[in-house]
């Protein structure tokens, strides 16, 4: 049983879900997946909502009643963020599309002062996201790009983590989380090894954010970044934290309207943090919308989340287990993620019968490609949990495995 029922009323929560009442194929919907995306409670439909039907306005530059309410909104999203990731002020918090966006603009803005030799270090275990950039930076400008090999068990390797990072290292770019293995890497201690070498480091904290509390001071991280989507907020709205001194330094990723203090015909002054780096009109309603998802967050605690993220992923682990026949990746210490296969049945059959059992799981390679190759697999199959999802639930999905196994067995 979880413990966390007396803490989290599961019940109560679900029922602010109004997609969690949906049937599929006549079946309740059992939603595994989100590590890709999670579902919206209405508090954040509804804060989206009543922007658009009582104070939509463009941001930072209408002198109207409407402008500023929009205004106001928008930045008390920043200073939301900055409280949830215990950050110094709402000027380290700039808001991008998604974790990708965040990821590119720290590879295309950091690296001015790189030169030719220079290295940067990554996993084996990242996302496209925190990977095909610093290849193609790599590429045009003559780096080296270094991998931190993973161990059998899907962690990452300690003595590669050593042998990689040195004091050639200009950056270190890590998944605080990985989307596949769920393995939780020792971030802060890497943090300290880079810091060490001299060397910067990027943390990818799209599956952490989510999911545990997360304190950039005491990790002492120089960026960290993840995606609204995936911790209850709506589609379109990404942080990327940085320190103060660092993003003051950085070229702007995006020039226009909003981020400009001055234009001459010659030159440009840049605006203020955090608005350098928010050029054009930004996602106003999904910023907002954001904000509405961290003091959800916030209600129920982080710490309370994290628990039950934990042990609804350990009674998954030990039911998925016991069936027999099934191959797990990632370590048995994980968060709310079990990647899987079932014998030599593709994984995209899996999802298939599961889908219509009413389980909504992911398949394929979960845009990790290169982790793929090192796991020898072309796919696996993919449940992910979060703070709605319930042990009757993953009853549900079990059985749902045990009949993929009679329909291909
Ligand atoms: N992973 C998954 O199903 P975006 O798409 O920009 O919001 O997030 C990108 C991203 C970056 N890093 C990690 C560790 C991620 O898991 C993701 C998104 C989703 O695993 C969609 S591919």
């Amino acid at each position: 049983m979880l413990s966390t029922k007396t803490i989290m009323d599961i019940e109560t929560i679900r029922k602010d879900f109004p997609i969690l009442q949906r049937k599929i194929h006549g079946k309740p919907l059992v939603y595994f997946d989100n590590a890709a995306t999670s579902q919206k409670p209405r508090q954040v439909i509804e804060a989206i909502d009543f922007y658009y039907k009582n104070y939509n306005a463009n941001i930072h530059r209408s002198i109207h009643q409407l402008g500023e309410e929009a205004t106001a909104k928008f930045e008390e999203a920043h200073q939301k963020t900055a409280d949830f990731i215990n950050a110094d002020s709402y000027q380290n918090i700039v808001f991008t599309k998604n974790t990708t966006e965040s990821l590119n603009l720290v590879a295309y803005s950091l690296t001015a002062g790189l030169k030719k030799d220079d290295e940067i270090v990554i996993s084996q275990m990242e996302h496209h996201s925190n990977f095909v950039p610093w290849q193609q930076l790599a590429k045009q400008r003559g780096l080296k790009l270094k991998f931190i090999k993973i161990n059998k068990n899907g962690e990452l390797d300690n003595d590669s983590i050593n042998q990689n990072i040195t004091k050639k290292t200009r950056i270190v770019s890590l998944t605080h989380v990985s989307n596949v293995l769920g393995t939780i890497n020792p971030i802060e201690k890497i943090i300290n090894i880079a810091h060490e070498n001299n060397a910067l480091m990027v943390v990818d904290g799209a599956q952490a954010a989510p999911h545990m509390p997360v304190d950039v001071k005491k990790l002492d991280a120089d960026f960290y970044a993840f995606s609204g989507h995936k911790m209850l907020g709506p589609t379109g709205i990404g942080v990327l934290y940085g320190k103060k001194e660092l993003l003051e330094e950085m070229q702007p990723f995006l020039y226009g309207g909003e981020m400009i203090r001055e234009v001459k015909f010659d030159d440009t002054k840049f605006n203020d943090l955090p608005w350098k780096f928010e050029a054009g009109t930004m996602n106003i309603a999904e910023g907002i919308g954001l904000g509405a998802a961290i003091d959800y967050l916030n209600k129920i605690g982080m710490d309370n989340v994290q628990k039950h993220d934990r042990e609804l992923v350990g009674y998954a682990m030990e039911k998925l287990n016991g069936i027999g026949g099934i191959k797990i990746y990632g370590p048995d210490e994980r968060d709310a993620v079990i990647s899987f296969n079932v014998g030599n049945i593709h994984a995209h059959d899996v999802a298939q019968v599961l889908d219509s059992e009413g389980v909504a799981i992911r398949a394929g390679h979960h845009c990790c490609m290169p982790l793929m190759s090192v796991l020898g697999v072309p796919a696996t199959a993919r449940a992910s949990f979060y703070l709605y999802n319930t042990e009757k639930e993953v009853d549900v999905f079990i059985n749902a495995i045990k009949k993929v196994k009679k329909v291909f067995g």
